[in-house]
């Protein structure tokens, strides 16, 4: 287990199966749209024999357990379990908004939780999947409140609220969130070059990763990054297939369209994790 910028890393089982990745569904309490393209995906990766990767916020939010047996939580773990039984590997990373997602959503869905990033190699390219908070150095308060909002006790806590008061809680940190993203200085909301870089010193040549809802590809010294856009505006994934990347969307008839590949991001340079973030601590 190695770890990148705090996230542990875990390394994948080697096969040579293609791999969809999609990532930031942002499942909303109400369902809606997402849900059946979600299944168009699914339906997608089945006809090419295709495990499926969501590299984190699966869900707008999830905080307590219970919720996996109501409403969109549990239509989602049914949908991720009839893939399974389809014979459709799945893989779900914890994102920030979904990040107490624990083993009653492995139980309902069969899918399998990574609580931090995942390694694997494709077609010889050893790669990297995280969800990309991380590489967001430059977003100071979302890093300081991460450190207090990840601690186990914590979690250990709220994961056991009862539903409504869980409900109450998600959906206010929900609209605080909504409101920083409108209103912030947008650039802290961009990785920086030396986050990548930090990615790649893990012996990576690949680096997937989503969060920031913009879709890009790009190189950084001997590395190649992809961010995956956000499930829920753009329904499109990429598949690892044959060494290559390709960038894809669903058709109905359960195949895959091509999408142009996008242009890279404008990286920051300056500062890196150890200058721009305060030395760990007790945080507000
Ligand atoms: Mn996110």
């Amino acid at each position: 287990m190695t770890d990148v910028l705090g996230t542990p890393v875990r390394v994948a089982v080697r096969d040579d199966a293609p791999v969809l990745l999609i990532s930031d569904l942002h499942v909303p309490v109400g369902g809606g749209a997402v849900l059946p393209a979600l299944q168009t995906a699914l339906d997608a990766a089945r006809s090419v024999g295709a495990r499926v990767v969501v590299l984190g916020d699966l869900f707008d939010t999830y905080v307590a357990r219970r919720q996996v047996t109501v409403g969109v939580w549990r239509d989602v773990a049914a949908m991720f379990a009839a893939a399974a039984a389809n014979g459709t590997g799945i893989e779900v990373l914890h994102g920030n908004r979904d990040f107490l997602l624990g083993p009653e959503f492995e139980r309902a869905s069969r899918a399998s939780l990574v609580r931090g990033g995942l390694r694997l190699r494709t077609g010889g390219t050893e790669t990297l999947l995280v969800h990309g908070d991380e590489l967001c150095q430059n977003d100071l308060p979302y890093q300081r409140a991460k450190r207090w909002l990840r601690n186990p006790l914590l979690g250990a806590i709220v994961r056991r609220l009862p539903l409504v008061v869980a409900l109450r809680l998600a959906e206010r940190a929900r609209r605080r969130s909504r409101a920083v993203v409108r209103f912030g200085d947008q650039t802290r909301f961009l990785p920086t070059g030396a986050a990548i870089d930090a990615a790649f010193g893990t012996g990576v040549q690949r680096l997937v990763f989503g969060h920031i809802h913009r879709f890009a590809h790009g190189r950084r010294g001997a590395g190649e990054y992809w961010v995956l856009p956000a499930f829920d505006e753009a329904a499109t994934g990429l598949l690892l297939r044959g060494g290559g990347v390709e960038p894809v969307r669903f058709s109905r008839g359960g195949g895959f369209e091509g999408v142009p590949v996008p242009g890279p991001l404008p990286l920051t340079d300056g500062g890196g994790p150890t200058s721009t973030l305060p030395p760990a601590g007790p945080a507000r």
